[in-house]
């Protein structure tokens, strides 16, 4: 395997949720020409856009992942695009296609030109076999087209590393709570939308239903969480690397709604489950993440309280 040309980083799905913070807290940390963002769409006026260099890229294009590699010098690849699972279950073949080609792709490409890899995983591994609390390892048995892709993914990361040597790391992220980008067709989509509905309308009309539990993250742990995974050294990284556990906070719908309520005077919001309601009720409530606090000290910073109070602030005063 080739040595690594260069530090400079490939973000793959960089115009997403987790990107748009993602992209902005390389770019800090390295500089802004070292970060290169890419997506297979661009989105007019996007902050990420001005900031550094883009390049147009789908991730099931392996030559041209392989030329922009070449081009730019890239020695590490944080890979996020994907097809999430609500969007997945109506698009399976697509879903398929990019989460699990893409990540055929990226791997690939890494193998040959010596790269380091983040390929994040989710609590949808898991499936309503799963603990109410999801233990790191357990038999992952998803009943989402997403969730399968997420469990293929985690897999190839693990034999990429055993067969070919490749530094692939991934987390298994849980519902992600951020108020820079909209969120991208997943289930969670609710704890994030609710937020906007009820600063903009005072009311929401939540997809799930009022008892229901996720596991959630604020996305600067989710970031923080991301960049000391890939800070730590290789000999702590265990057999976890395809897709560790990351505990942030787990709340049912109604306390989200009841807690954005305490704070915003006159806000209601109605329960009517669709069918995301069978992606959620088939995820677990909350997550043990012992092994990432073990192999790289993982540890959430935000509650419900503190995310509440951060996501309220940060919209209002959003220009
Ligand atoms: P997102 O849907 O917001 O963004 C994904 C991006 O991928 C989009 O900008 C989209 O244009 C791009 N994309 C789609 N097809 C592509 C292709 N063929 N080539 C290149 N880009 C393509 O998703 P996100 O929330 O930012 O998620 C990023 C990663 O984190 C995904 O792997 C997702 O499974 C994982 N994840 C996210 C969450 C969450 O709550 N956001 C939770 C668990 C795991
Ligand atoms: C989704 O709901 O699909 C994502 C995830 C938990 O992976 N947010």
């Amino acid at each position: 395997m080739a040595e690594p040309s260069s530090d400079r980083i490939l973000v793959t799905g960089a115009l997403g949720q987790i990107g748009t913070d993602l992209v902005e807290a390389l770019r800090i940390r390295y500089g802004d020409d070292s970060v290169i963002a890419s997506d297979v769409r661009e989105v007019p006026g996007h902050s990420l856009l001005e900031s550094g260099p883009f390049r147009l890229l789908s991730v099931v294009d392996g030559d041209g992942m392989d030329s922009v590699v070449r081009e730019e010098e890239v020695g590490e690849i944080y890979h996020l695009a994907a097809i999430l699972s609500a969007a997945g279950e109506k698009k399976p073949e697509l879903c398929q296609r990019v989460n699990v080609g893409g990540t055929i792709t990226v791997l690939e490409v890494a193998k040959e030109h010596g790269l380091r890899v983040f390929s994040p995983s989710s609590i949808a591994v898991f499936g309503p076999d799963t603990p109410r609390t999801a233990p790191q390892v357990t038999p992952l048995n998803p009943t989402t087209n997403y969730g399968r892709t997420k469990v293929t993914g985690e897999v190839m990361a693990l034999n990429y590393w055993k067969q070919y040597g490749v530094d692939a790391r991934g987390i298994r992220y849980p519902g992600l709570i951020s108020w820079k980008s909209p969120a991208g067709g997943g289930t969670t989509d609710y704890a994030v939308e609710i937020f906007h509905a009820a600063l903009n309308e005072g009311h929401y009309d939540c997809f799930v239903g009022s008892d229901t539990r996720l596991p959630m993250m604020y996305i600067d742990d989710a970031i923080r969480a991301t960049m000391e995974l890939m800070d730590a050294p290789a000999e702590s990284i265990g057999t976890s690397r395809g897709g560790y556990n990351v505990s942030g906070m787990s709340f049912t719908a109604g306390e989200l709604a009841d807690a954005i309520s305490e704070r915003l005077d006159g806000f209601t919001c109605d329960f009517k489950p669709d069918e995301r309601q069978q992606y959620a009720d088939s995820w677990p409530g909350d997550i043990d993440d012992s092994a990432a606090r073990e192999d790289w000290d993982w540890k959430a910073e935000y509650d419900l309280g503190r995310m509440v109070d951060e996501m309220l602030d940060r919209l209002s005063n959003q220009s």
